[in-house]
């Protein structure tokens, strides 16, 4: 959780391991794009930046974040991925749905953690209004898929 004393971009260099033989799997959900969007980004340059190459970073989109349980179970059954990260942004709107979707997904990436071999890093937004997804997506709170690409090469080195 970002917060005025945590930025998601802050991390200790030397705590992070050498991504150079690692493959990851990326999945994205294609709703609010312009905040996925930001975090893929994020997640990549922070991959390449500590060594993986950008043949071993394998992305895929899905529909919506509901759908990114499906998409990272999918990608659980490849054998060549070391972590798999999910990047989706869930925006409050007037009905319960925000709710629904938000612990669907994360029950559903707990269930993956708990029962497969390979590391599912979440990387799901949850916020109340669009202002908030821009200062966790490279905003002023740093971007979410830089924190997610770091958690992802040390789980995958784990
Ligand atoms: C339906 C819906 C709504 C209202 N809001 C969002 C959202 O803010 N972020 C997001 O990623 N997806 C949203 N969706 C789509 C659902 O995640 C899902 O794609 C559909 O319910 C179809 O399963």
């Amino acid at each position: 959780m970002s917060t005025e004393l945590h930025h998601l971009s802050d991390y200790n260099e030397q705590n992070v391991p050498d991504a150079s033989n690692m493959c990851f799997g990326v999945v994205v959900a294609e709703w609010n794009p312009e905040i996925t969007g930001a975090l893929l980004d994020g997640t990549v340059r922070t991959l390449e930046k500590h060594g993986a190459i950008p043949e071993n970073i394998h992305i895929k989109t899905v529909p919506g974040s509901f759908e990114l349980i499906y998409g990272a179970q999918q990608m659980t059954k490849n054998d060549g991925f070391d972590a798999i990260i999910i990047l989706g942004s869930v925006i409050k709107g007037e009905t319960p749905h925000f709710d629904y979707i938000c612990q669907g997904v994360t029950y559903g990436i707990a269930r993956l953690n708990a029962s497969q071999n390979i590391p599912v890093i979440y990387g799901l937004l949850t916020t109340n209004d669009l202002q908030q997804a821009k200062d966790r997506s490279g905003g002023r709170l740093g971007n979410k898929g830089d924190e997610c690409a770091i958690d992802a090469i040390k789980m995958a080195k784990f």
